[in-house]
């Protein structure tokens, strides 16, 4: 009996561990960009809060609906908006790393399925360093929760999409 009440009680820490897990970390207004029929990428946004004493590293993603998921930041090079690859992205504790147009995203990449239109949903998971998970729905948006302030990195962030 208590062999099995040991095995039980090892099964119920590791149930539990990746939620404990999950809610350390606060996911704010995630969306995707609405695409262009003709693109097969997409850039997911979101704040991503660290209410936790340890730095977090987001270092990769996956989706049923994309073949492959990047990291990615948007840098500036003589006026010209172009994006890089990037191997994680670091929360710190106590603070919290934002994606949004003209920085980091999150890349959707080989999309398998129709483009993305407004009022589509689209779910991704975060894959942290820890090894840990946070599953997120994302509503896609085709100017953002801020509106028509962004556009012109839109701009550019589709231009290089076209180059692919
Ligand atoms: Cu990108």
């Amino acid at each position: 009996m208590r062999h099995l009440n040991t095995a039980l009680f090892t099964l119920a820490i590791l149930a539990a561990s990746p939620l404990a897990a999950d809610s350390d970390l606060v996911i704010h207004d995630p969306w995707v960009r609405e695409m262009p029929p003709v693109a097969d990428n997409a850039a997911g946004y979101m704040r991503i809060e660290n209410p936790s004493d340890t730095d977090r590293s987001l270092v990769d993603a996956e989706s049923d609906l994309f073949g492959h998921l990047e990291i990615h930041e948007s840098v500036e090079e003589d006026g010209t908006m172009r994006m890089e690859h990037r191997e994680e992205l670091v929360i710190p504790a106590g603070g919290e790393a934002v994606l949004e147009p003209g920085g980091y995203h999150v890349m959707l990449m080989d999309r398998h399925g129709d483009p993305l239109k407004e009022g589509d949903e689209v779910a991704f998971t975060l894959i942290f360093a820890d090894g840990h998970t946070q599953e997120v729905v994302a509503p896609v948006l085709r100017h953002g929760p801020d509106g028509e302030a962004d556009d012109d990195h839109h701009d550019h962030h589709g231009d290089h999409h076209g180059d692919h």
